[in-house]
Parts: structure tokens; C-alpha cells; sequence
């Protein structure tokens, strides 16, 4: 098919990059870290979004190669922008796929960070239940290897699917990100909207007693913004603060000349 053209184009030209979308303190303000999202630049059908490139790459194979080349690119540029702009702190968050769940993964993370000087508590990375789901021995021992080794683990678009609360004692993890649906079916008067947000109060606070902290995604509004900082959630993702954009326009986000 065409994208499967695509993609193989893409992982021999180097199409494939990363944008960054940064994740917020909703107490103090300030940038934590940022989501490293794949975009393919087509040198003729422009920025190509991971929605329709993801599912084929997982048939394919194709995903493997591709997620290596986004964490690179990922590792690479916050080494580069920890220094030009001076957020030395700042960690880089890493969607990974179930099928890049290798007993090679936590060595080739390794060499990684070390090649770039970038310590492992400066790499997030974000799964999904699809991950956990099976509860597979490899992959609990994969992820148990490259926790100890300091990198973090995030569990991502919670509040979707099973979203089940024992995957928190089950495997390390030190971040929940709360789905953006979820984050909307709050919003309402009703009584839905109502129970939804003892939900995430609920969530958040079970969450932060297991020692992680809490991410809402997709925050659009102040008025949002406001809310669930009420509701005691520790940081914020969303077009608010700032869409994803390429590494060349982080220094805008910043306020710096990079
Ligand atoms: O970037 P968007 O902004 O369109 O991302 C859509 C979804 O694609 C994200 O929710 C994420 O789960 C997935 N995604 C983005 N980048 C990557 C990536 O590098 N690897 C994998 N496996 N999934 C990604
Ligand atoms: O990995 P994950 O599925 O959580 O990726 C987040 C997705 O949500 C990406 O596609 C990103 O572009 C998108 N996104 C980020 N912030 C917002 C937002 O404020 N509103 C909406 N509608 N989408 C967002
Ligand atoms: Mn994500
Ligand atoms: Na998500």
C-alpha cells in the first residue's frame, strides 16, 4: 500500500522526527519536561500525523526501526536544548510501542543515554495498557530493568479501556497521564460531569499515595487548567500551554534565542 511506501521511504530518506510538546507544573508554572510525538516530514504530502502510520508500522515491522529513530532524535535534542536553553532538569517523555518490548530495549537504552550524557531520570517512557495487559513475564522483567536503571515509566491515556488500578502495584510505575476524554466528560453540570470529577480526584489521589505523580493531557483552558489543579492533580499537557512543535521552535515556547 502507499504509507507502507511511505514508511520505508521515510526510514531511509530520515523523514521520520520528533516534536515536543512540553508538560507543566499546574502549581509552580514551570516546563517539567516534554512529550517527544513522531511526525514524518513527506517531501510532498507535508507533516504526516502518527495516526495513520503507527498501526501499519506495528504490521509491518517497521515500527521497531522507527521507534529507535524517535528516541534517538528524542535523547539527541534534549541534550541540545538542555544547553542552549538552559533546562537542565527537563525530562523527555518517549511513546513506546508493545512490539518494541525487547530484552535488547534496556541495554540499547543504556548506550543511549550514556552516548548523550543525558542521565536515565531524564527519559520517560510512556505505555499503554496494551503493554501490561497479558501481564507478560519478558516484559515485566524488561520494564523492571530499565526502572531500576533509572529511567521512568509513564502509563499513558488512563481512563480509557480496562485503565485497571493494579497495574500501579503490579509494574514500576512513577507517572499516570489522565486521557484527554476523560479530562472532558468533567466538564459538564450534570451529574455525569459531576461523578467524573471525583473520578480523577479519586484516581489522582490513589495515584499520588502509590507515588506517582499525575498528568492531565490535553488541557485546553484556563478554566480547565484551574479545575484540575483543584482536583489535585500535579501537571498539565495540552494546546493551553502549547501544541507539539518541532525542536527548532522550542526557543519561542521559552522565551530564548536557541
Ligand atoms: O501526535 P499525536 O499528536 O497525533 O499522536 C497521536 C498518538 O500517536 C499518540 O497518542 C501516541 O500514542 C502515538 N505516538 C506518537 N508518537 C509516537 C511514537 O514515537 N511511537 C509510538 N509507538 N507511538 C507514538
Ligand atoms: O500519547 P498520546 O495519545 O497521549 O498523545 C497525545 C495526543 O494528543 C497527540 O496526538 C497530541 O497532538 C494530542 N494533543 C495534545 N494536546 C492536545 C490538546 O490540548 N487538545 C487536543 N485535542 N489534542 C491534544
Ligand atoms: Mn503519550
Ligand atoms: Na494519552
Amino acid at each position: 500500500a502507499e504509507i507502507e511506501k511511505d514508511i520505508d521511504d521515510a526510514v531511509t530518506g530520515g523523514w521520520f522526527e520528533a516534536h515536543f510538546q512540553p508538560i507543566v507544573d499546574l502549581k509552580a508554572g514551570p516546563i517539567i519536561g516534554f512529550e517527544a510525538l513522531m511526525r514524518m516530514r513527506h517531501p510532498v504530502k507535508g507533516m504526516l500525523l502518527p495516526a495513520a502510520i503507527i498501526e501499519v508500522a506495528e504490521e509491518n515491522g517497521t515500527v521497531g526501526a522507527i521507534g529507535n529513530l524517535i528516541l534517538e532524535s528524542a535523547v539527541a535534542n534534549l541534550a541540545r536544548v538542555s544547553q542552549e536553553i538552559g533546562l537542565m532538569d527537563a525530562y523527555v517523555a518517549v511513546n513506546l510501542s508493545p512490539l518494541q518490548f525487547e530484552c535488547s530495549l534496556p541495554t540499547r537504552l543504556a548506550s543511549l543515554l550514556g552516548q548523550y550524557g543525558i542521565r536515565p531520570n531524564r527519559l520517560v517512557l510512556e505505555i499503554t495498557e496494551a503493554v501490561l495487559m497479558h501481564d507478560n513475564p519478558e516484559v515485566r522483567r524488561i520494564l523492571n530493568e530499565i526502572h531500576s536503571f533509572g529511567c521512568r515509566i509513564a502509563l499513558d491515556d488512563f481512563g480509557t479501556g480496562y485503565s485497571s488500578l493494579s497495574y500501579l502495584s503490579r509494574f514500576p510505575v512513577d507517572i499516570v497521564k489522565i486521557d484527554q476524554s476523560f479530562i472532558r466528560s468533567t466538564e459538564g453540570g450534570d451529574e455525569v460531569g459531576g461523578k467524573n470529577r471525583l473520578l480523577i480526584e479519586g484516581i489522582t489521589a490513589i495515584s499520588q499515595k502509590m507515588n506517582c505523580k499525575v498528568i492531565a493531557e490535553g488541557v485546553e483552558t484556563a478554566a480547565q487548567k484551574d479545575a484540575l489543579h483543584h482536583m489535585g492533580v500535579d501537571c498539565g499537557q495540552g494546546y493551553l500551554f502549547s501544541k507539539p512543535l518541532p525542536i527548532e521552535d522550542l526557543h519561542l515556547l521559552l522565551g530564548t534565542s536557541a
